[in-house]
């Protein structure tokens, strides 16, 4: 039997490419490739299954032309792909859940101490030359413990965001998958139970001291965080984002910021990676980071790891592990 092909937009760390090699023809490609070239090499009849990145458009109208059986994402996420053009191709999508979740809660926990704390201007005050001695009134910031989080979502990151939180003395609310997706009954909260308290989407923005984002994004949840959302914050508080961004209006939170609507904000994502809205890299009370949820050498290499095994099972026709259409082949 012949060996499979498969084609791999993005060098990745070990050990997917090991694994890869072993079972498959492998093609990496040097550098991203263009929308239009992603395009020729799906429909090229070459490959059998594409690993692909978040930055990767897998689309309806690729998919159209597609003549692969798989596509196996190198993240949680796969907002990249238009799924139900997927299944309804036949084609098997595959992608990386639970192995990232502590280390993006951790920067979302980084984030809302970053900002509380100021971290970014501080840190710019001493490299610059401008700390000259202790003060009383120097770089003073937010408390963190005794305020209260509001979890945008209550899925596996959001949980593992609030456990950190709680750690901090921190109160923590959750809105399940604004705006009206799914409830999350009391029986579901598991250890949170009797911690934190579920509230609707419209209390969560106006109790939280830090807002913090945990939805996937998809139609509904494109711009959940508008201008309206952030009229209706506290003056004091502050948004911080580690899901994707366009759940947020970056123009509409730019504005917020300038204008004291609400006092800060802590980014991972920004809403066109890995351009930034006008103004805001100027802003003091932001701390801006470069997509790194996941950016640790062990998530990453397990990352690595799922992506390839759902890769070589999709090319040797088995339903992968980590299936997000595990029905697209019946
Ligand atoms: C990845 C992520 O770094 O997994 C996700 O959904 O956002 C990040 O962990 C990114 O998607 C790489 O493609």
């Amino acid at each position: 039997m012949s060996r499979p092909r498969i084609l791999v937009t993005t060098p990745i760390p070990e050990p997917g490419p090991s694994l890869l090699a072993a079972a498959a023809d492998v093609t990496v490609l040097e550098a991203s490739p263009s929308y239009p070239e992603l395009v020729a090499l799906c429909a090229s009849g070459t490959y059998d299954v594409v690993l692909t990145q978040l930055r990767d458009r897998i689309d309806a109208g690729l998919l159209a032309q597609a003549t692969v059986r798989g596509v196996s994402n190198f993240a949680v996420g796969y907002n990249n792909i238009d799924v139900a053009a997927a299944t309804e191709r036949g084609i098997m999508v595959g992608n990386t859940p639970g192995v990232l979740t502590d280390a993006t809660a951790d920067i979302a926990m980084l984030l809302i101490l970053g900002t509380a704390r100021r971290v970014v201007e501080a840190d710019r005050m001493v490299r610059e030359g401008r700390f000259h001695g202790w003060e009383p009134e120097l770089m003073l910031g937010t408390d963190v413990s005794g305020r209260t989080l509001g979890l945008a979502g209550f899925g596996r990151i959001a949980r593992a965001t609030a456990k950190r939180a709680l750690g901090f003395g921190m109160d923590v609310l959750f809105a399940p998958r604004p705006p009206g997706d799914r409830m999350v009954e009391d029986s579901e909260l598991g250890e949170f139970a009797g911690k934190v308290r579920k509230v609707e989407w419209d209390d969560l923005v106006a109790s939280s001291d830090f807002l913090s984002l945990h939805v996937p994004l998809t139609e509904d949840t494109r711009h959940l965080v508008d201008a309206g959302v952030l009229a209706r914050m506290k003056p004091s508080a502050i948004l911080v984002n580690t899901a994707r961004g366009p759940v947020v209006d970056e123009v509409a939170l730019v504005d917020a910021l300038r204008s004291g609507r609400i006092a800060g904000a802590g980014l991972d994502v920004y809403e066109e990676e890995p351009r930034l809205a006008p103004r805001l890299a100027e802003l003091p009370n932001t701390v801006l980071l470069p997509h790194i949820g996941s950016a640790t050498v062990s998530v990453r290499a397990e990352m690595s790891r799922l992506s390839a095994l759902n890769a070589i099972a999709m090319a040797r026709g088995r339903v992968p592990d980590h299936a997000v259409n595990p029905t697209a082949w019946s």
